[in-house]
């Protein structure tokens, strides 16, 4: 096991003039003062009201009083983590930036990931876009690559902002629904403003609920710049690929998880950092040339189309991995700042709307959240390199600008601090011509908004279609208003007329008119089912009783192990379960504690003495599993409570025959398989 306590890279070893382990130390104020008693309030007489002398109350209560800083507007519910970015191969061709100029550089970084509508108290699992937001500690300054785990916007303008975010969070007569879209104000926005419709279908669909936060992908969304030292310039746009692939939950699964453990995606992160299982991420980039700017059937610069794969390939060229948790949630997760607008020398903007709005809302937020301009100083934000200019003053300044000059420019300090040169590492923006009158309007190139919904919809496989007609059956189904339902239908026919009469025979409306839509070609990139499917961190609930068959039970959780899997023990009682030779393994989860719904796959072990309870319990959990379409195992006992529920032989329940071998490969590769859709259910 590495030290945890060794400092990594520069930003751990910036980070750690700033920690402080209260533990075995004697108690003080704020003053330094030490404190005798921290029990008892000072009074007037044992029985007396409190003193206003009391210094130690009062600080102790103010701080208190203070603890609580704004939520986030939009992202308040939000997980992070540490870690490194390495380059794969230099990308000097393209860009100028440092962090990506040489093979195997590395660059400490900081992840954020987030739901987008619930407070800071809500469940992870809910149906909702996911952020991804990273910020890399390079040595020319911070660069923010801010993005989510859908590669489309639903609007395409930044002035639309406010308008979706009030329509999607809870309405405001009644705040109600918690971190959810279905309900009248946000299928109302959808509806009257049709934009929306791609990112909608991949809100609707397996994407919104997702496995895990290392099982996502993560998009730029908008269009960026490269520029090169030749000053040549390229549209890109960034993803994350995750090593482990890119896996969902099932929808009756997430909302039951939300109840029994609100907290699973950051459990399931920070656990997996502190096993050592590090998450891992491929950065990925397509790029186009200024040239090409108009060669496609949709505009470069509109955030709610993607580039397709086939179209304009993803060039792998890093891995991050994650690999330190934070150490206090408040200083790090919570006071990070990203902003889109934070780029370092190489990467530059493009006149996407909804980036351009992006540029200024960020800082706008963070000066009221962090309480002032001084932000950039708190120890998460602070760049590894260090930063001068003439700027001063304001809430909780820290740094201690030392002599006269303030102002440039100066001849006092000989001109400095001084502008750097371009070809010395100064930053210039990149010297697009632009011309045009001033106009509120919208190019015709952004007025299709349904070609890509299309293209997403044909690219899903049959059970990805069903879950998105299960997605929106569900939360239409939520809508009061009759009249939004019909609308939203009718919408959607632009999208798939199969796909608007399921919803309309589920929402109790009138089936769509028949519309007329071209036929879009698919894109593999877009099914999860063409995903990377390992068996690697997966976690496995082990379900055993007293008598277990202890031979083949160890040889199947070292196999399961040798993989990387995760195994839980789960039995009646926490607490040590004994075998048929006496061996004993402690249960550290009960059926109440360790419901299925929390785990990837079932091994059903049971033992020769369960008791009736045992049985009741483990069948349940069982047909849960079954339900959800996970990999259940069987050896033993086991194997005749699956005859009994009768699923001995269907896709994914894997039954130890002979060869013990046999049988954990078998498991093994149902586990790396996700989920069995072809179950009879
Ligand atoms: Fe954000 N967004 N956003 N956003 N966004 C914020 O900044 C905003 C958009 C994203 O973990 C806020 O510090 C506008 C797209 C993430 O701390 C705020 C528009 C994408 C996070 C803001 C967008 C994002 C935010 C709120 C429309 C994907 C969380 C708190 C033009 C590419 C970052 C904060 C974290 C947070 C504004 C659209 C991603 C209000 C105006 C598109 C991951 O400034």
């Amino acid at each position: 096991m590495s030290d945890k306590n060794e400092p990594r890279n520069e930003k751990d070893r910036q980070l750690d003039q700033y920690r402080v382990n209260d533990r075995d130390k004697p108690m003080t104020t704020n003053q330094g003062v030490k404190v005798s008693e921290d029990e008892f309030s000072l009074k007037a007489g044992d029985r007396g009201p409190t003193l206003m002398e009391d210094f130690h109350f009062r600080e102790k209560l103010t701080h208190f009083d203070h603890e609580r800083i704004p939520e986030r507007v939009v992202h308040a519910r939000g997980y992070a983590a540490h870690g490194e970015f390495e380059c794969y191969e230099p990308m000097k061709e393209f860009t100028r930036a440092g962090f990506l100029s040489e093979k195997g550089k590395k660059t400490p970084v900081f992840v954020r990931f987030s739901t987008v509508l619930g407070s800071r108290g809500s469940a992870d699992t809910v149906r909702d876009v996911r952020g991804f937001a990273t910020k890399f500690y390079t040595e020319e300054g911070n660069y923010d690559l801010v993005g989510n785990n859908m590669p489309v916007f639903f609007i395409q303008d930044a002035i639309k902002f406010p308008d979706i975010i009030h329509a999607g969070k809870p309405e405001p007569d009644t705040e109600i629904p918690q971190a959810a879209t279905a309900h009248d104000t946000f299928w109302d926005f959808v509806a009257n403003n049709q934009e929306t419709a791609h990112q909608v279908m991949w809100l609707m669909s397996d994407r919104g609920i997702p496995r895990s936060f290392r099982m996502m992908e993560g998009f730029g969304i908008n269009t960026f710049r490269f520029v090169n030292e030749e000053e040549e310039a390229f549209f890109v746009k960034f993803h994350w690929k995750p090593k482990l692939g890119v896996h969902s939950l099932v929808w009756e699964e997430a909302q039951e998880i939300s109840g029994k453990d609100p907290d699973f995606h950051r459990r399931d992160l920070y656990e997996s950092i502190e096993t050592e299982n590090y998450p891992e991420y491929e950065l990925g980039v397509q790029i186009v040339p200024q040239d090409d700017e108009f060669r496609f059937p949709f505009d470069v610069l509109d955030a709610t189309k993607l580039w397709p794969e086939e179209l304009v390939p993803v060039k792998i060229i890093g891995k991050m991995t994650l690999n330190r948790n934070v150490d206090n949630v408040f200083a790090e997760t919570e006071q990070v700042a990203f902003h889109p607008g934070n780029v370092v020398p190489g990467i530059d903007f493009t006149n996407d709307p909804l980036l351009q709005g992006r540029l200024f809302s960020y800082i706008d937020t963070q000066l009221i959240r962090l309480g002032g301009p001084n932000f950039h100083e708190i120890p998460i934000n602070r760049p590894i390199c260090p930063f001068f200019n003439n700027q001063r003053d304001g809430y909780h300044r820290q740094t201690i600008n030392k002599g006269k000059v303030s102002y440039h420019k100066n001849s006092l300090w000989n001109n400095t601090p001084s502008p750097v040169p371009p070809s010395k590492g100064g930053y210039k923006h990149y010297e697009e011509k632009v011309e045009g009158r001033k106009i509120r309007a919208r190019s015709d190139s952004f007025k299709d908004h349904f070609s890509q919904a299309k293209l997403f919809w044909n690219s899903l496989t049959p059970v990805e279609k069903q879950h998105t007609v299960n997605g929106f059956s569900f939360e239409l189904g939520k809508v009061q208003s009759k009249s939004l339902r019909q609308q939203n239908v009718e919408m959607f026919a632009h999208v798939d007329y199969e796909l608007a009469r399921q919803i309309a025979d589920n929402v109790g409306v009138e089936r769509p008119r028949h519309v007329e839509s071209s036929g879009v070609a698919n894109s593999k990139a877009i099914s999860q089912e063409n995903t990377v499917k390992l068996p690697n961190t997966r976690r496995v609930a082990v379900l055993i009783a007293d008598g277990f068959n202890s031979n083949v039970v160890l040889n199947v959780l070292e196999s399961l192990a040798k993989q990387g899997i995760q195994a839980y023990i789960i039995s009646e009682k926490l607490g040590p379960v004994t075998g048929n030779d006496g061996i004993q393994l402690e249960a550290t989860k009960t059926f109440q504690t360790g419901p299925s719904v929390l785990f990837d796959a079932v091994y059903i072990v049971a033992g020769a003495r369960a008791s009736k309870q045992f049985a009741k319990d483990a069948l349940n959990y069982v047909s849960e599993a079954y339900r959800h379409f996970k990999p259940i195992g069987a050896t033993g006992e086991g194997i005749s409570w699956l005859e009994l529920m009768k699923i001995g032989n269907v896709p994914g329940v894997i039954v130890q025959k002979s060869d013990g071998r046999e049988f954990t490969n078998r498991f093994i590769a149902a586990i790396a398989r996700h989920r069995f859709w072809n179950r009879p259910i």
